[in-house]
């Protein structure tokens, strides 16, 4: 059973991830325009993975007998200055969304609601795997700077990455 303070918090994420799936759609359509197909693949998986992220939310709250209550989705940005660019904001995003897990984390620890707090667990590692993403791919940017060849590389490198669905069952996927 959830607390009405937890609904609403759990509510909030699900809103949270959704955002995060339609970021990463913005930026895949930006990557497809400027011509970065790899760029593109990997900001479609990262759609994809967000929309797991924001599913797995929803069946939480619904196989807990609360009310899944879904709210406005924020415009995303549509328009990058380059891929890092690109990269620099979904770290930001990534350290902000790890932050929101960390206060479910506490909120559930405050509640002594103990299955909502081994649920988050998935997300907590989820985001170390995020970040670690991020930094790596800013890492080869840094490196490429303003050279057009390394980035083609690194686009066909981001081209091989495919999206595999969590094990379990999820909702619409
Ligand atoms: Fe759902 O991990 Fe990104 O936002």
């Amino acid at each position: 059973m959830l607390s009405k303070k937890m609904v609403e918090a759990l509510n909030n994420q699900l809103n949270r991830e959704l955002y995060s799936a339609y970021l990463y759609m913005s930026m895949s359509a930006h990557s497809t325009f400027i011509g970065l197909k790899g760029f593109s693949n990997w900001f479609m998986v990262q759609y994809q993975e967000e929309m797991t992220h924001a599913m797995k939310f929803y069946d939480y709250i619904n196989n807990q007998g609360g009310q899944v209550k879904l709210a406005e989705i924020a415009k995303p940005p549509t328009i990058f200055e380059s891929p890092s660019d690109m990269f620099e904001k979904t770290l930001k995003h990534e350290q902000f969304v790890t932050k929101c897990i960390n206060e479910l984390v506490d909120l559930s620890i405050e509640e002594k609601d103990h299955a909502t707090n081994i649920f988050l667990q998935w997300y907590v590692t989820e985001q170390v795997e995020e970040e670690g993403n991020d930094n790596d791919i800013i890492s080869k940017l840094k490196l490429i700077g303003g050279d057009g060849n390394g980035l083609l590389t690194l686009d066909k490198e981001l081209l091989a990455r495919v999206f595999v669905p969590p094990t379990g069952p999820i909702s619409g996927i």
